[in-house]
């Protein structure tokens, strides 16, 4: 049966007497129009150079949307828009999958309100299956076997069994344009045989669309009519006549076409240049450089003759649309599926032909493409450059991927003064069906065709009120993206980008639409916000989020003033070992500075695992002075036709031969002559990650700072106390090793000059903290390290809070007023101090006094190590234990008395002095036969909370005993409410406030 689901609809007619009333009258035909990998600004109408006349004109009297999402890719576009549900929920979790069945497509749903359904062109959300043999492969492809008819997806899931009356296209992504792979009508395979010399898809395309309207406008029910255009995507094909047109049009290059198109648009009013920067072209190639412009230049040829022929075939069915007198009346939404694309694969494999029906070899890559023999692609300059204004490309989830110019049009039902006008709302290819519905006066289902059906996208809403000017669009609402591994979130102005394996990057779009300035370092709560949002969105598409890597505390690790010594100014006291050249002080910016002759002079900390920089985000500034002031030259190194010279300022050695370059000098000068490069530059991430060319000014004293951030993958230069920028880099290194501070090698890139105030940090630190940094008025006590040892940190009177810092199981303890408090008052005496102790350097636990925000920073030590903690000499136990499902706790109390047993596990804080006793306990239930009872509160009022303890049965459920003086045991869940039995966990910060338990998001 070819219509599978035809049968309902023909049962239908006598159920909808309610659709068939007046209202049927005004139900618009709506054409929705899709092209292929287009490039944002490759129309007329959208500030480009290519000849578009016909869509032109539906933007001169329709609506251009500017900020209209796909999802930047074929297969999860389509997905959204044709069900109005985010791709990876219908089964498109990745590229040549099919639709499921719990999901419904427009043509479905509007087929059972009455609608005629037409598609012609191509699909692509159908399971696309190779052979598993090359050589048979290449042969179905062209057309050589058949292969038995074997089916070129599953049948059920090509577009006739998913809602259209009729199809006329391809179901593969990725077709010869003159002879088209998987080429079908409805389930049957079509020009088996032979096919006509004259043969281009687009012209197939839209004559199948003209054609079909016979049919579909034969009794007077409105048609919904889905044309999806193969072009402009690769290989690059398309007819003699129509690249005739573009001969030598693009032979000034890409970086003139950019800024040619950026000014076309500042014109047409379609961008601001207050919201939008220029943004570079992301390929990083210049026109200039390139070696072979005619080959260049002749693919661009292609990929616009592509574009206006579809054009001239719009052209054609609109002219049929106005011949049936049905042109105003018929909503058309002309759209793209994603950016233009950067690719440029191999040919021979799986989709990509190497040979013709005859069994002609195909050219990759011809220096003349176009024609069938040839299989080009736009490149990576090119596709920068038809993206414009936006940056990157197909398959990112940056603007260059995700966003469609598109153009509404429809005199009947659009308000007159929308007609010619822009709209800048955020709209989504997931709008495409509640807009579809509500034109239908159809109603979402929730069972079709046998199967339960999973409910519209949260996010997804009709447009029709933009067309309408009516006053009811919420632009707040939150859109997210995933594609292989590129992600984005965009919620009101802010948006929030990463590529595939990259850093997320923040971005501003009032004020930067083009995503040029990455704002994350600026905003770390927006991140920490948005983040958060797309990790639940993503778990809820499920999606697998990997863990993100624990935030650090903010800790000092050393500070070297170098007034004439190597000391370490922290209580860390890490000592530094001068190289066998030894070092020398000069004038410095404060004080004295080290002096470094650049001959293998240097200065090593020798202190392994501090931390791994794979998972610990750290600072590091100093002062700076360069005393190398010229250009390098012929007698330095030479790289990519530029000398160069590079200076270490800072290293972590690994081994000798490794290590992880923090921050160096560097210095470029053309090896033919031109302007000489200085700047600050850093080589985590395994690659060079420069900061702006100019910003290392040799011979003054520069105040410098580099943030680098695994969490988010990126690193942050600040440059005399300023922001320089922010890159997104690819994941960090793993490397525990010691540093080095004037070289990282033996024999290369010593630095030669001052470096003075040197500062390094866990953590990331703020512009302001930088800043305080440089103007040397920065207090370093509250981020003293577990080896403080010189430190008052008086417990009277004050608040005290306790947690995990890390955010998974958290606890935070507060003595907030005298009569409530829940420790430590007068314990150990006034100038006493507690260290609380992580097992593990992701899990952080530190004590914090809520009044002056100071905290004390635990570290690590084995189990039962003894450490002395009070300026009175009392001495406390410390031990810890890992083995609570995976969880690490630390246990501390005071070696007298000794209350604890070794088999307690979790957290124990425990105050101690001669009247009150309390403290928080948690342990693991397998272990509870070891817990003890070991505390008093003999003076405490009877509303006190004397125990809390947390019940841990698996890593998210568990539940916590409270204990009062008075009440006995009472059970409470997270939110504070007495329960009988166990709670889910879910990771949050539990206080205890007043004898309540109170949580914290
Ligand atoms: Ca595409
Ligand atoms: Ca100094």
């Amino acid at each position: 049966m070819q219509h599978k689901y035809h049968c309902v609809l023909t049962a239908l007619p006598t159920l909808l007497p309610a659709i068939a009333s007046a209202q049927q009258a005004q139900r618009p035909n709506i054409m929705l129009i899709v092209v292929d990998d287009m490039g944002y600004s490759d129309l007329g109408c959208f500030g480009g150079e290519i000849e578009s006349p016909n869509l032109d004109a539906l933007a001169a009297s329709g609506m251009r949307f500017t900020q209209f999402y796909n999802s930047g890719r074929s297969c999860p576009s389509r997905a959204q828009l044709m069900t109005g549900r985010y791709a990876q929920t219908v089964g498109i979790t990745g590229m040549g999958q099919s639709l499921t069945r719990d999901c419904v497509t427009i043509p479905e749903v509007l087929r059972d309100a009455g609608y005629h359904t037409g598609m012609s062109g191509k699909w692509h959300l159908s399971l696309t299956k190779g052979i598993g043999n090359n050589e048979d492969q290449m042969k179905w492809l062209s057309h050589q076997s058949y292969f038995n008819n074997r089916p070129f997806a599953p049948i059920e899931t090509y577009p006739c069994n998913r809602g259209f009356d009729q199809h006329w296209g391809t179901i593969w992504g990725v077709t010869d344009h003159f002879d088209p792979f998987s080429l079908v009508h409805n389930e049957d395979p079509i020009f088996t045989d032979s096919i006509s010399n004259d043969f281009y898809y687009a012209d197939f395309v839209a004559d199948k669309a003209i054609d079909m309207m016979n049919e579909m406008t034969a009794n007077g029910d409105p048609f919904f009519m889905y044309v999806a255009f193969q072009e402009p995507h690769w290989p690059l094909h398309a007819k003699p006549q129509d690249i005739a047109k573009y001969k030598g049009k693009f032979d000034d290059g890409w970086d003139a076409m950019r800024e040619r198109r950026y000014n076309r648009l500042l014109e047409l009013g379609l961008i601001s240049p207050d919201e939008m920067p220029i943004a570079t072209n992301a390929s990083g190639r210049k026109w200039e450089n390139e070696t072979n412009k005619a080959f260049q230049s002749a693919n661009m040829e292609v990929h616009a003759a592509m574009i206006d022929c579809v054009d001239q075939n719009i052209g054609r069915i609109i002219n049929e649309l106005k011949r049936r007198g049905i042109f105003d009346s018929t909503l058309i939404i002309f759209t793209s599926d994603n950016g233009a694309s950067s690719e440029n694969y191999g040919i021979g494999s799986f989709d990509r032909h190497d040979r013709t029906r005859n069994g002609q070899m195909v050219v990759h890559n011809s220096p003349t493409p176009g024609d069938q023999l040839t299989y080009n692609y736009l490149h990576t300059g090119w596709a920068g450059a038809v993206n414009t204004p936006y940056r990157y490309w197909k398959t990112t989830q940056f603007h260059g991927g995700t966003a469609a110019p598109t153009i509404v049009h429809w005199p009947a039902g659009m308000a007159k003064e929308k007609k010619g006008t822009i709209m800048n709302q955020p709209c989504t290819f997931l709008d495409v069906m509640p807009t579809c519905l509500e034109l239908a006066g159809a109603s979402y289902p929730s069972f079709y065709g046998g199967n339960s059906i999973k409910p519209l996208c949260n996010e997804a809403r009709s447009f029709v009120s933009l067309l309408q000017n009516k006053d009811s669009w919420d632009d707040e609402r939150t859109l997210y993206w995933e594609h292989e591994n590129g992600k984005a979130i965009r919620k009101g102005n802010w948006r929030l980008t990463a590529l595939a394996n990259g850093g997320w990057q923040l971005f501003d779009l009032a004020h930067d639409l083009s995503e040029t300035n990455n704002l994350a370092a600026e905003y770390p709560e927006k991140v920490r916000e948005m983040k958060t949002l797309w990790n639940t969105w993503a778990k809820s598409v499920g999606l697998n989020v990997p863990g993100d890597i624990t935030e650090t505390k903010t800790e000092l690790i050393f500070h070297y003033p170098f007034d004439g010594n190597l000391n370490d100014e922290s209580p860390s006291n890490y000592v530094l070992t001068p190289s066998g050249n030894g070092v020398a002080y000069g004038t410095g910016k404060l004080g004295k500075a080290l002096h470094l002759n650049g001959n293998a002079q240097y200065v090593d900390l020798n202190t392994n695992g501090i931390f791994n920089t794979q998972t610990t985000q750290s600072t590091f500034c100093a002062w700076i002075y360069d005393e190398n002031t010229s250009a390098p030259n012929a007698s330095n190194q030479t790289e990519n036709g530029v000398y160069i010279r590079d200076e270490i300022i800072f290293a972590q050695k690994d081994n000798e031969g490794t290590g992880r370059i923090y921050l160096y000098a560097r210095a470029e000068a053309p090896t033919g002559g031109g302007t000489p490069s200085f700047f600050y530059n850093s080589f985590l991430g395994g690659s060079q990650h420069r900061a702006t060319i100019g910003s290392l000014k040799p011979g003054t004293w520069q105040h410098v700072a580099i943030v680098c951030n695994p969490v988010d993958q990126s690193i942050t230069y600040y440059i005399d106390g300023e922001r320089d920028c922010t890159l997104s880099i690819g994941a960090f290194e793993a490397c525990t090793g010691g540093f080095r501070i004037g070289g990282h090698k033996t024999g290369k890139s010593y630095f030669k000059g001052y470096i003075d105030d040197a500062w390094f940090f866990k953590g990331v630190l703020s512009a302001e903290q930088i800043r305080q940094i440089r103007d040397n008025t920065f207090d370093p006590t509250p981020y003293y390290g577990g080896n403080s040892s010189d430190t008052d940190w008086p417990l009277k009177d004050h608040a005290y809070t306790i947690r995990n810092f890390s955010g998974t199981p958290a606890y935070m303890v507060d003595n907030v007023e005298s009569d409530n408090r829940i420790a430590c008052e007068g314990s150990v005496g006034d100038a006493a101090y507690w260290t609380f102790v992580p097992t593990t350097n992701a899990q952080c636990y530190y004590v914090r006094n809520v009044l002056t925000g100071r905290y004390i920073q635990g570290y690590t030590k084995t189990s039962g190590t003894v450490v002395n903690m009070g300026s009175d000499g009392v001495e406390y136990y410390v031990s810890s234990q890992t083995n609570e499902g995976g969880r690490y706790g630390f246990v501390c109390t005071s070696i007298t008395p000794h209350d604890f047993s070794s088999g307690t596990i979790g957290l124990n804080l425990r105050g101690e002095s001669n009247q009150a006793n309390c403290y928080v306990q948690t342990y693991a239930a397998a272990a509870g036969t070891n817990h003890r009872s070991f505390w008093t509160l003999d003076e405490a009022p009877d509303d006190i909370i004397t125990k809390i303890t947390r019940h841990i049965v698996s890593p998210d459920e568990d539940s916590f005993i409270i204990n009062s003086k008075s009440s006995n045991r009472k059970w409470y869940d997270l939110l504070g409410r007495p329960i009988n039995g166990r709670r889910s966990m879910n990771h949050r910060q539990v206080i205890i406030d007043n004898g309540k338990l109170r949580i914290m998001n």
